[in-house]
């Protein structure tokens, strides 16, 4: 981090949060996560690669669909103006700088209020955006991925790139692009597809088809577009099931899979798993991150979680060791983030109102994810877990499971074998309870 900021603060009682180890009883320092301890040959910094969200964090109140907001925030006037939208920057940045967190991310309408038009409302983006550009340079705090709203705006009412009015595709297409490019002038390491209303509330009204084609159409034109500026961040499409709609098309890592393969899109996509999406599409967060890292599209994460007694996207802070410990066992299996990182796409509680409560709420979840990557290499480094499966596996290294693997036998053969061998021999035990406990010697 370069020089700290000094205009007047707005969180002037809280100071740089420091790493003071698991035995100090300070709520404002990290008891786990120690940015410069090195974990597997990188740095926790390095592995984790922490993000600060701009809408929860910095646009959310703490509304819910019964009451209005109540999270006080000293800087705020209460406006949506640009003016405000300057004022709200340095608070960002002051955050992350006390907290420690060296990334960011945003949609285009976090950061910069719409105008009367898209041409004022480009302009207003623009604004914000070199005011971003200056403090990301003073800080040396990074932008992990930008994206575009498409999703709160009536117009985008039926869906932006799924929407039956071709007009809302036009004016999501100009969004999207504008978008990317401030991405790239932010030098941002991603760019995120979520398709928070491409999707259907009923079937009797849509074309699935239709809107399919249109949303595969719309991808490639990013794509398009991504190349032709020289945009070298990753796209990510961020799977979820349903909500606002009744079904998202993206509704889980499998499924964006399929839609990526279908429309040709699988060379320039990765995806952007959170773990509260995964719990609405009936999976574990670790089943998305295995079904998108077997197929070479583990990208990145929005570390939170849900409320398992509350059937929506509570979008809580994650504290649960056991899931950021399977978070990280998957995560390292596939090789680390790269451009990806552990994006805080999560929203303290309502009844947690005052501005401390940010600090709290995130210094939970990266001492959640810290404890969680040094328990994931201690299982690694142990061995016994990965070597349980290699033997597990092991009927496939010699003889008749090595000739499938390699192509060289088929059907006939098989049958041919399976005469001559009789029955199958005994199987071995799936050893599960003997694995949770193994686990659990770590946790
Ligand atoms: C909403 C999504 C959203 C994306 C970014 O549920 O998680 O916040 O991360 O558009
Ligand atoms: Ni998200
Ligand atoms: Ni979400």
């Amino acid at each position: 981090m370069k020089k700290a900021i000094r205009s007047k603060e707005a969180f002037p009682d809280i100071p740089p949060i420091r790493y003071e180890g698991p035995d100090s009883k300070n709520p404002l320092a990290f008891k786990w996560y120690n940015p410069d301890e090195i974990v597997e040959g990188k740095t926790m910094k390095e592995h984790l690669r922490f993000s600060v969200v701009y809408w929860h964090t910095m646009r959310g109140v703490g509304s819910d669909m019964f009451g209005v907001g109540t999270w006080v925030r000293p800087w705020e006037d209460g406006t949506n103006s640009l003016q405000m939208a300057l004022k709200r920057v340095p608070v960002l940045f002051e955050f992350c700088q006390k907290l420690g967190a060296p990334f960011y991310a945003f949609h285009d309408r976090d950061v910069a209020p719409e105008g009367r038009n898209l041409a004022e409302t480009n302009k207003n983006l623009d604004r914000v955006v070199k005011e971003l550009k200056k403090l990301q340079n003073d800080t040396g705090i990074g932008l992990l991925w930008g994206t575009a709203c498409l999703f709160a705006h009536p117009r985008y009412m039926h869906g932006a790139a799924t929407s039956c009015n071709a007009d809302a595709f036009a004016y999501a297409a100009a969004q999207v692009k504008k978008a990317i490019e401030v991405t790239h002038e932010l030098n941002g390491a991603g760019y995120v597809f979520w398709g928070g209303r491409e999707g259907y509330t009923t079937l009797l009204n849509t074309d699935m088809k239709r809107e399919l084609d249109h949303l595969g159409a719309f991808l490639h034109m990013a794509v398009d577009w991504k190349k032709q500026i020289g945009f070298k961040g990753q796209f990510y499409i961020e799977p979820k099931p349903k909500e606002p709609t009744k079904h998202q098309y993206d509704s889980d890592a499998a499924a964006c899979l399929n839609f990526l393969r279908q429309y040709d899109l699988l060379d320039d996509f990765k995806l952007n798993l959170e773990t509260n999406h995964a719990t609405l599409a009936g999976h574990t967060m670790q089943h998305e991150l295995e079904v998108a890292g077997s197929a070479g599209a583990l990208g990145s994460i929005d570390a939170n979680t849900g409320d398992l007694l509350l059937g929506w996207d509570t979008d809580q802070f994650p504290t649960d060791i056991y899931l950021t410990t399977q978070i990280m066992l998957t995560v390292l299996k596939y090789g680390g983030f790269t451009t990806g990182g552990t994006n805080f796409d999560a929203k303290v509680r309502r009844e947690s109102f005052e501005p401390v409560d940010l600090f709290h709420a995130h210094i939970g979840g990266m001492d959640a994810f810290a404890r969680g990557l040094k328990i994931a290499a201690k299982i690694r480094a142990d061995g016994r877990l990965a070597e349980f499966v290699r033997q597990r596996y092991a009927s496939w290294d010699t003889g008749i499971g090595r000739q499938i693997e390699r192509g060289e036998v088929g059907f006939v053969e098989l049958e041919k074998y399976a005469l001559k061998m009789g029955e199958v021999r005994t199987n071995q035990s799936g050893r599960q309870e003997m694995l949770e406990n193994l686990i659990n010697e770590f946790i």
